[in-house]
């Protein structure tokens, strides 16, 4: 059961919410328990191979051009770097690498080109390769697919009211669509949101039944906390109390009990009894490391001294769908790109104009 029909409608889903606190995360353990093995924990290690400058003006977001946060902005990264990273990442149990990168979209160049090589290098390792690369159509999701994607995270973040509040450079709808294009390419869909941005109960639930509307909705859910960054434009907002946090994650859990639902950015500030209430309530992943994209996240050694108090284990990947195969790439990109005049004496090359 991949939406549990009892709570399509907003206002059966806002009930939901709302019920007594111990009866929504009795109710949760019960579907955790019915359709996951509720001793594993699926860990994915996340990397910014790419980082800031993004055009975007999402008021959450400490990778925006239009906030001053002190980011350290990094151009791409090497491709030998994020596999190095993957290696660390599958040694500390992580069953997925998850590469972000600060695009508005995704654009057919030599950046693009690179991805596509990082996808193939990780998948090839034996690990679930994610992106989150911003909007991108069906036929760069089809390359991804063929380089060996197993998942495309892109949030909706939000209710589509609440939207146009935090960003105004792109539409809910435009969210919409990508998560779309990685369907139809055949990759699963990681796709949540972020809770204490000022939206109210309504645009939370609204956003899960966005997702339970969908003919197939997301495999894997994350739930974020605010990370209330400086600079941005939500830096002073108050942190989501453990409550709300369990609330959105028990409700998540019933109404798509057979998703990962994933405990997401917020941890450092939450206690080890806060993050064992939600792992009670149904969270069923992490992402590990001693970062997120840009912000701090557990330090690998806690994370284990955890699992460890509760019993947890770190799920083996590939459990819920096959390996992709990693077909030759084809299509490397010549288009974005031009070239230059030679000075005497220097041999020609070619630079990115995107
Ligand atoms: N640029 C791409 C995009 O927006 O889809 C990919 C990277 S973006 C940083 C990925 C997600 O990180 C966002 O959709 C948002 O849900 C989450 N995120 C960003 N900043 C956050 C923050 N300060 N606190 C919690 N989650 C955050
Ligand atoms: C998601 O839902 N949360 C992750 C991942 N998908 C890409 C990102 C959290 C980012 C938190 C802020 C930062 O570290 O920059
Ligand atoms: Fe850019 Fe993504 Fe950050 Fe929005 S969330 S500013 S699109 S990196």
């Amino acid at each position: 059961m991949k939406v549990n029909p009892e709570f399509r409608t907003e206002e059966k889903a806002l009930d939901l919410y709302n019920g007594p606190l111990l009866e929504l995360v009795f109710r949760a353990a019960a579907v955790h328990r019915e359709f996951h093995n509720a001793r594993e924990v699926q860990m994915s290690s996340l990397i910014s191979i790419k980082t800031g400058g993004c055009p975007e003006d999402c008021g959450y977001c400490p990778q925006s051009i239009k906030y001053d946060t002190g980011l350290n902005n990094h151009g791409m990264l090497s491709v030998e770097e994020v596999v190095e990273f993957a290696k660390n990442a599958q040694c500390n149990g992580s069953s997925r690498v998850c590469m972000g990168a600060a695009w508005r979209e995704v654009r057919d160049n030599r950046d693009f080109d690179k991805v596509v090589r990082m996808v193939s290098e990780i998948n090839k390792m034996g690990i679930e390769v994610c992106a989150t690369l911003g909007m991108m159509n069906e036929d760069q999701a089809k390359r991804l697919k063929n380089a060996g994607l197993y998942a495309y995270n892109h949030n909706l973040d939000s209710g589509k009211e609440f939207y146009s509040e935090i960003i105004s450079t792109r539409e809910f709808d435009q969210r919409l669509d990508t998560i779309e294009n990685a369907r139809k390419a055949g990759i699963s869909v990681c796709s949540g949101g972020i809770i204490g941005m000022g939206e109210s109960v309504n645009d939370r639930i609204g956003m899960l039944v966005t997702y339970a509307a969908m003919e197939n909705p997301p495999e894997s859910i994350p739930i974020n906390a605010l990370v209330a960054v400086e600079g941005t434009p939500l830096e002073n907002q108050k942190p989501v109390s453990t409550w709300e946090m369990v609330r959105m994650i028990a409700t998540a859990r019933i109404m798509f009990p057979e998703s990962i639902i994933r405990l997401s950015a917020g941890r450092t500030v939450m206690s080890q009894e806060a993050q064992a209430l939600c792992f009670l309530a149904g969270a069923s992943s992490v992402f590990a490391g001693d970062k997120l994209l840009t912000t701090p996240n557990p330090e690998y050694n806690e994370d284990m001294e955890l699992f460890e108090i509760l019993g947890l284990i770190p799920k083996l990947p590939f459990q819920d769908g096959d390996q992709p195969v990693s077909l030759p790439d084809e299509t490397i990109t010549s288009s974005n790109t031009k070239r230059i005049r030679p000075k005497s004496g220097f041999s020609p090359r070619k630079i990115s104009v995107d």
